[in-house]
């Protein structure tokens, strides 16, 4: 976005594009303006982080997987991503709801991505979760520490490589060994994680994307908290 150009002079469908430009180049600064136009306009905040933010960085996706992008671009647009959704948490936490629930999230051991799951963390957060974020790289035993420090309702998994993926199969099978399996509902997520998947992992959900984890993780702890009262 040049200095000279008025955003709000600019119609929303062009200043999306400018955004996913923004966080195609990885424009932190630039992104953070467009992202409080488009709340200036009255935009939601749930719309802003899927229209803007989500989208801009599927196309940086999309040119990372055709070789168009590499490594230090990609970090560039994930710090530029990340500057969007910190001016989005506190939007999204801010609907007042009482907490309904308590989650464990982590990416698995050997994998670093973390926009997803700060997503998530962020929509659950905002559905009035209280969410205990571990981070990137988490081995079995991090998990095991953090369910046994915090007794979530929930446990979130996330991870984006093929390579790391397996590693949830690992962390059910120590939740097992250490009799913590039926205390929590375990939900996994990540670009290539999917149902089946999820079920051969022996997780309770696959969720899709961050609001589907929110409807998820609510749909499975009411089925639970029911069974406990029936
Ligand atoms: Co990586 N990377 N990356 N990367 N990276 C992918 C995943 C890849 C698909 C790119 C590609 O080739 N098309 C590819 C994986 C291929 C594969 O395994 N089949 C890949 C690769 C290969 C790599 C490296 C190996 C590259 C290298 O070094 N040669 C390396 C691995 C590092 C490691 O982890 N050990 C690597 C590194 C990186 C960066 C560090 C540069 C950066 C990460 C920065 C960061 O996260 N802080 C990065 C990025 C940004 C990506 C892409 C471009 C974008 C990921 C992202 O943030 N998407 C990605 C391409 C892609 O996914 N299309 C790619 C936006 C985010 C909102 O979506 O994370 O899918 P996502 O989350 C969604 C859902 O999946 C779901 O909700 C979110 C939306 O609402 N969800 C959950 C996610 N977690 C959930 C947990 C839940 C529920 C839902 O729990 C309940």
């Amino acid at each position: 976005m040049s200095e000279e150009n008025d955003l709000t002079a600019i119609e929303t469908s062009e200043l999306l594009v400018i955004i996913h430009e923004d966080l195609y180049d990885g424009l932190a600064d630039e992104v953070v303006e467009g992202v409080n136009e488009l709340l200036r306009r009255d935009m939601t905040p749930y719309d802003t982080l899927t229209q803007g933010l989500v989208a801009g960085m599927d196309i940086v996706g999309a040119d990372f997987r055709d070789g168009i992008l590499f490594v230090p671009e990609v970090l560039m647009a994930a710090k530029a991503m990340k500057a969007g959704m910190a001016v989005l948490r506190p939007l999204l936490a801010e609907t007042g709801a009482p907490s309904i629930g308590t989650m464990v999230i982590g990416t698995v051991k050997g994998d670093i991505h973390d926009i997803g799951k700060n997503l998530v963390t962020m929509m659950m957060e905002g559905a009035g979760f209280k969410v205990h974020d571990i981070g990137i790289n988490n081995d079995a035993d991090k998990f095991i520490a953090a369910i046994r420090e915090h007794s979530p309702d929930v446990l979130g998994m996330s991870a984006l490589l093929t390579t790391t993926m397996p590693y949830m199969k690992t962390v059910v099978q120590g939740l097992e060994k250490e009799g913590l399996r039926d205390r929590v509902i375990v939900l996994v997520g990540g670009a290539p994680v999917n149902a089946p998947f999820a079920e051969a992992v022996g997780a309770d959900a696959y969720c899709r994307d961050a609001s589907v984890a929110v409807t998820t993780a609510k749909a499975l702890l009411q089925v639970r908290r029911n069974a406990v009262t029936a």
